[in-house]
């Protein structure tokens, strides 16, 4: 029997607005994007996987140290889970955004509890900071992060923050978050490189160029929220791989449409690829 599944949001593609953005600001936001089912589906598939039952469930009683709980890849999706790595409205923004030579590079899932600390500014493309012939050819492909938070976060509570603009900036020793924010690349990028602190319903998504500088705030003790879920999906421009670029279970390979397979005819990263 043929299951009929149709898009897990409510948009088809984007806007040219929401492109401009992409390629103005290195983000698009989009609150409250995903269908109700598909935000709740999504949320009860998550929090139903044993090893994440068992970590709410010590977090409902727990007072030790808080911990979040981190898996990459990311392979032990359920249907809506799974569903999101070729969504037609993912396809389409990934087609609109960066065109049709892409890959699916990896996945992670985080849950972040009460007390959590803050991650700093950082950036994502895995090419830079490091110096062989091939992450120096790779340095300008496209590095595509989708952020998916099923269910939001308030700001300045586990809120995901960004500096708009920075990857207009060349990713040189001298290009710190501290000085962009001061103002002193604004001329190499054209544009006022700000903060742009988030905050978000439940059901939303977060596409960004990983050129960006980004950073998540701690969670307060007294957050009203018991914990954030947070699942990524990444995808790259073909070529070599990326430092996480995942081994692609067989059994993904072999239920996959021939879309879908082209996604994940790739080299995953194996220790000592880049020197290779
Ligand atoms: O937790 C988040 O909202 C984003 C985390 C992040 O920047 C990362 O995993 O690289
Ligand atoms: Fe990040």
């Amino acid at each position: 029997m043929a299951t009929e599944f149709h898009s897990l949001f409510r948009l088809s593609c984007p806007s040219q607005a929401d492109i401009d953005c992409f390629h103005n600001d290195g983000y698009i936001v989009y609150p409250d994007v995903f269908t109700d089912e598909a935000r709740e589906k999504l949320i009860e598939e998550i929090t139903q996987l044993e090893p994440v039952r068992q970590y709410i469930e010590a977090l409902e009683c727990n007072d030790g140290e808080p911990k979040s709980y981190f898996v990459r890849p990311w392979n032990d999706r359920g249907p809506y889970g799974d569903r999101l790595i070729d969504d037609p409205f993912i396809t389409a923004l990934l087609q609109a955004t960066i065109g049709d030579n892409y890959h699916f590079c990896h996945s992670a899932l985080n849950i972040a509890p009460r007390g959590i600390g803050a991650l700093g500014y950082h950036q994502d493309h895995h090419h830079w900071k490091h110096e062989n012939p091939l992450n120096l050819a790779e340095r300008d492909g496209y590095y595509i992060q989708i952020l998916y938070y099923p269910n939001g976060f308030m700001l300045g509570d586990r809120s995901l923050k960004v500096i708009s603009g920075s990857h207009r900036v060349a990713p040189t020793k001298e290009a710190t978050p501290e000085k962009m924010l001061a103002g002193a690349f604004n001329a190499e990028a054209g544009c006022q490189l700000e903060e742009k602190r988030l905050t978000l319903p439940p059901g939303s998504m977060v596409y960004i160029n990983a050129r960006i500088f980004h950073a998540v705030e701690a969670k307060p003790l007294d957050s009203r929220q018991l914990y954030r879920i947070f699942n990524i999906d990444i995808f790259k421009e073909s070529g070599p791989p990326h430092r996480y670029t995942q081994e692609i279970p067989a059994e993904w390979m072999e239920r996959a449409c021939p879309e879908r397979k082209k996604l994940f005819m790739r080299e995953a990263y194996t220790e000592g690829c880049w020197s290779q």
